[in-house]
């Protein structure tokens, strides 16, 4: 791995305001992962380090709508995003909080480093301040229209739509998060990173240095570099971060993005007290796995703070994805629109790796991507059930039945076999070059190939019908088969690792190293087979269904959380309402108006006589459903023919926001006739 001897990976530390959902694991979580499992497995020395992310507005905002303090809210979130990330294998080496005091002593000592080194600039500035809740407004406590495209909801910090970073005060029309009312001008004494006098060395070290950065990320960097770096404030006047370490600054804190990425730092200094080994010693590979939202923070903040500060190595790669949006929409905790990890994890047990396959052969690596239930179940039928499980398993049955288990010698080899053998070499190049090169999904594919090499194989040789004529030819197919499979437990591990365990203990084969990838004979003629079961389950439509129910139950809950009632109507009179004469009545019979979509004939037993009514509402109940239900009937209004048939009377319902309807019937069981006034 050339002038590097270790590498330490960073992951971004989600904020612990709410549960971890597939957004946040295709883009960051999942990714690392795969590349830590790789690294290890080949040997190298890597430590992955994670945390939650538990200062800045997002907690505290969160804490003041339920009511709770931020504490209970980090509390609340860290156990749950620690314990979500442990069930589904994300496999950090520390997964560490920065309420945590190793992180206060890191973030204070870094922060008081530069201070006394007069790395930072000093100024007073008016910034916005709500007179009700007695307080500054700093990033996320703060909306308004962005400057730059216009959308109504940006953030003090960022907007959200366009992605443009933003100082409170650029906001046109700005409104404070916690009163609503418009903010006045008060002012206040902080600290500042002067990013401008960085320009030329951030020109030199990314734009000339680091070319090979992937282009949205390059890309990104340049245009914030290109556009002017302004100094940048790194405290605020809140109550809930780590107090500015310095004296004299009452009532002020670090900014949230000040401290978050000193976290990684904290973190590996929680795991090893040889911390320092991964942080300055300029043969460790600092990489950091992001979503593209961080990239600025990532690529051009905290590496100026690592350089004012001196002693630290720079990040050598950012490899940050695109966002991934969930069945055509973009993935949003507020409106509940995500797939949450801790309840995928309830709903499908055992099938951990299914989701970090699906994830993973959709990643949105260099635009953003759709995760989609039909498509979830697609790569799992298809391909972990149809590729890999059905090469597994048909290796493994056949062994059992022509051999009773026991691995067959492979005897004189023809070319095929031979090509065959040779093809997992070249195999292992291609998800080397891929995985090197932070291409998952194509490495993934790339490790799929050797499942799709051995079903060729087996589809080519036919074992079970050469069993007839040549059953020494089959010990040599099966043998060959075998070798593949257990090539397959190297190079699938870093993407299904839960699977490999155990089709490790299938092949009662001990874990390999990436180096035996591409050899003959990783399993031993003679070696014994425990019984198998299939790798991975089919899943079925009706588990599919039920999830893209739950979305549509959420999308709905969104329309009427998002609609408004109707204004009311002008007055009326007494007399009018008087006019309306409206009944209880109970449906006798009631059947479908042939060739209408909307219509139900009904016949009405109200008390006074029984009547016919059509009604629109066959979208919503069946004839069966209506049958001995109690309605409410207007009776007098004047008979009407529809589809030819008259109609006396009308049945009462509420419309709800979808435009659906739902029958208005007396709560408890009343006289037909009854008045309803
Ligand atoms: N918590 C933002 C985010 O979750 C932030 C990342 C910090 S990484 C040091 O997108
Ligand atoms: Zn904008």
């Amino acid at each position: 791995m050339s002038k590097y001897k270790r590498t330490l990976i960073t992951s971004a530390l989600p904020y612990a305001n709410g549960p971890v959902h597939i957004g946040h694991l295709a883009g960051v979580y999942v990714p690392a992962d795969i590349y830590a499992r790789y690294l290890r497995l080949k040997g190298e020395e890597v430590v992955f380090v994670g945390g939650s992310d538990e200062h800045g507005v997002p907690i505290t905002l969160k804490a003041k709508n339920e009511g709770v303090t931020p504490q209970d809210v980090v509390d609340k979130y860290h156990a749950m995003i620690k314990d979500s990330f442990s069930r589904l294998g994300i496999s950090f080496d520390v997964y560490s909080r920065t309420s945590a005091p190793i992180h206060y002593e890191t973030a204070s000592e870094f922060f008081r480093k530069l201070y006394d080194n007069g790395k930072f600039t000093e100024k007073t500035t008016e910034q916005y301040f709500d007179e009700e809740n007695q307080q500054f407004l700093a990033d996320r406590y703060i909306v308004g229209t962005c400057p730059k495209c216009g959308f109504e909801k940006a953030y003090g910090d960022q907007c959200e739509s366009c992605g443009t970073s933003l100082s409170p005060t650029e906001l046109i029309s700005p409104r404070s998060m916690l009163s609503g009312n418009t903010p006045v001008l008060k002012e206040t004494r902080h600290w500042y990173l002067p990013l401008d006098q960085y320009e030329p060395w951030l020109k030199e070290w990314i734009l000339e240095g680091h070319t090979e950065w992937k282009p949205n990320v390059y890309g990104q960097c340049k245009s914030w570099i290109d556009s002017g770096l302004l100094p940048r404030a790194v405290t605020r006047d809140l109550e809930w971060g780590v107090p500015v370490p310095v004296e004299d600054a009452p009532g002020k804190v670090l900014y949230v993005w000040f401290d978050a990425p000193i976290g990684y730092i904290s973190a590996t200094r929680e795991l090893t007290p040889d911390w320092e080994k991964y942080w300055k010693d300029p043969e460790t590979r600092l990489l950091h796995f992001i979503g593209k939202d961080n990239i600025v923070f990532h690529c051009i903040i905290f590496p100026v703070m690592l350089k004012a500060e001196g002693s630290y190595i720079l990040p050598e790669n950012v490899p940050a994805n695109e966002f991934l949006n969930l069945e055509g929409d973009k993935i949003s905790t507020s409106r509940n629109w995500a797939v949450w990890l801790h309840e995928y994890l309830e709903e499908f047990p055992g099938k951990q790796d299914v989701l970090k396959y699906a994830l993973t052969a959709n990643a949105p690596e260099t635009k953003d991507n759709d995760f989609t239930w039909k498509d979830f179940q697609a790569r799992n039928n298809n391909e972990l059930v149809a590729i890999l499980g059905n090469f597994v398993n048909r290796a493994m049955v056949l062994t059992e039945k022509y051999f009773s288990g026991i691995v067959p010698e492979r005897g004189k080899t023809t070319t095929y076999d031979e090509e065959t053998l040779n093809a997992v070499a070249q195999i292992r190049n291609e998800i080397e070059k891929s995985l090197d090169n932070f291409r998952f999904r194509e490495a993934q594919k790339n490790a799929m190939d050797l499942a799709r090499l051995g079903n060729k194989y087996l589809a080519d040789e036919e074992p079970w019908k050469v069993i007839k004529t040549d059953p020494e030819r089959v010990r040599t197919i099966l043998n060959v088969c075998l070798q593949v499979t257990a090539n397959l437990t190297i190079a699938m591990e870093p993407f299904l690792p839960f699977s490999m365990d155990k089709l490790r203990h299938f092949l009662n084969l001990e874990k390999l190293e990436w180096q035996m990838l591409g050899e003959k004979n990783l399993i031993r003629a003679g070696a014994k087979l425990n019984p198998s079961q299939l790798l991975f389950e089919k899943i079925e439509d009706k588990e599919i269904e039920k999830q893209v129910r739950k979305l549509l139950d959420t999308k709905k809950a969104n329309e009427m959380a998002a609609s408004t009632a109707a204004p009311a109507k002008d007055y009326i009179t007494f007399d009018q309402f008087g006019a309306m004469d409206i009944r209880t009545g109970t449906v006798i019979e009631a059947e479908k108006v042939a060739k209408t979509k909307k219509l139900l004939r009904l016949k009405i037993d109200t008390g006074i006589d029984k009547r016919t009514v059509v009604s629109g509402i066959a979208e919503y109940y069946t004839p069966e459903e209506m049958v001995g239900r109690q309605v409410c009937i207007l009776v007098n209004l004047e008979p009407k023919p529809l589809k030819g048939i008259e109609s006396h009377g009308m049945i009462l319902c509420a419309q709800d926001a979808d435009g659906r309807l739902v029958l208005v019937s007396p709560a408890d069981l009343v006289r037909n006739g009854s008045e309803v006034k």
